[in-house]
């Protein structure tokens, strides 16, 4: 079981990676549903570190197949070194994105941090989208459909060594669990690198328990899991609230489910919640039911309620 930490809350309030305006209200959004309260609630210390800074959306077309590569430099650079420097003081960050493209600087962060600490490193994409895409294979010039590519080599410089170490991760460290939209060029990337996907035909088949127990596999004392929690791997009848909603995903029960499974591990070690997006939301539930599952990450259950 996980033994209850100390998380530090670090805000990101950006929309510079995305398609749509707005995630950058996200950080506002979830501690308007209550996310601080709820932890303590069940015990955890938060301390909300407030907001990061950085630069505007200029909301310019891309520019040699990025858009706004400075900008998403300028925001991963700052989110690296939030997320390291509560990793040095032993607390457990937890990002409120934002956009999808600083889950780049957040992991670029926690691998550094496993280097520096000797620790294995497990990441647990969850998310409807690969996020594989470089520039060369996107069809948006969004950054927010590259960090995983970024954070495995294959991006520009300035991205890639955010971390001081290129690459950052490698694919083999990776889960993606809940993917039902991949580029055409991006699937090929995908099977050229053998991400371990669990899409969701194979949720379908094998159910959610069979696949969070592979994802989850081999785990140790000596892994760091990281997870970072695009809010658009929901189903969107219960989170609308996301730039890039795509039908079909997992159910209230199943989200719940894979939440309670890692929380089971006693592993996760950090946090990121990308992608909702306040603006497209209907009466903040997408950012209720985000409350909801970080309650269940962090060991919320029926029988067990506080
Ligand atoms: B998200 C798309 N693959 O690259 C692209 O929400 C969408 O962080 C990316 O997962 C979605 O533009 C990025 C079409
Ligand atoms: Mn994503
Ligand atoms: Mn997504
Ligand atoms: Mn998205």
């Amino acid at each position: 079981m996980t033994k209850l930490r100390n998380v530090s809350l670090i805000g990101a309030p950006t929309d510079i990676g995305a398609g749509a305006r707005g995630a950058s209200m996200g950080p506002e959004a979830i501690r308007v549903a209550g996310l601080a309260e709820a932890l303590r609630a069940r015990g955890v210390d938060v301390l909300d570190r407030g907001n990061l800074l950085g630069p505007s959306n200029p909301w310019q077309p891309p520019t040699g197949g990025y858009r706004h590569l400075d900008e998403v430099v300028a925001w991963n650079t700052s989110v690296h070194d939030a997320v390291y420097a509560e990793l040095k003081t032993g607390r457990m960050p937890i990002l409120l994105g934002g956009d999808h493209c600083l889950g780049l600087g957040s992991i670029a962060a926690v691998a550094h941090h496993c280097r520096d600490v000797g620790k294995k490193l497990r990441v647990l994409w969850l998310d409807a989208h690969t996020d594989f895409n470089t520039s060369a294979l996107t069809p948006s010039g969004n950054i927010h459909g590259m960090p995983v590519a970024c954070l495995c080599g294959f991006g520009p410089q300035e991205l890639t060594e955010i971390g001081g170490h290129v690459p950052a991760i490698s694919p083999k460290w990776v889960r993606q669990i809940g993917i039902r939209s991949v580029d055409e060029g991006e699937r090929a990337f995908v099977h050229e690198h053998d991400l371990e996907v669990f899409d969701m035909r194979f949720i379908d088949e094998m159910g959610m328990r069979h696949t969070m127990e592979l994802a989850l596999a081999t785990l140790d004392d000596n892994t760091h899991l990281h997870v970072s929690f695009d809010v658009d791997f929901l189903d969107p009848v219960m989170a609308p609230g996301v730039g890039t909603t795509v039908g079909g995903g997992p159910t209230y029960r199943e989200a719940h489910l894979c939440m309670e499974m890692i929380h089971d591990t006693g592993r996760m070690a950090s946090l990121d919640i990308m992608e909702l997006n306040p603006a497209l939301d209907v009466r903040n539930q997408t950012a209720l039911v985000a409350v909801d599952l970080i309650e269940s990450l962090f060991g919320k259950s029926t029988l067990m309620r506080k």
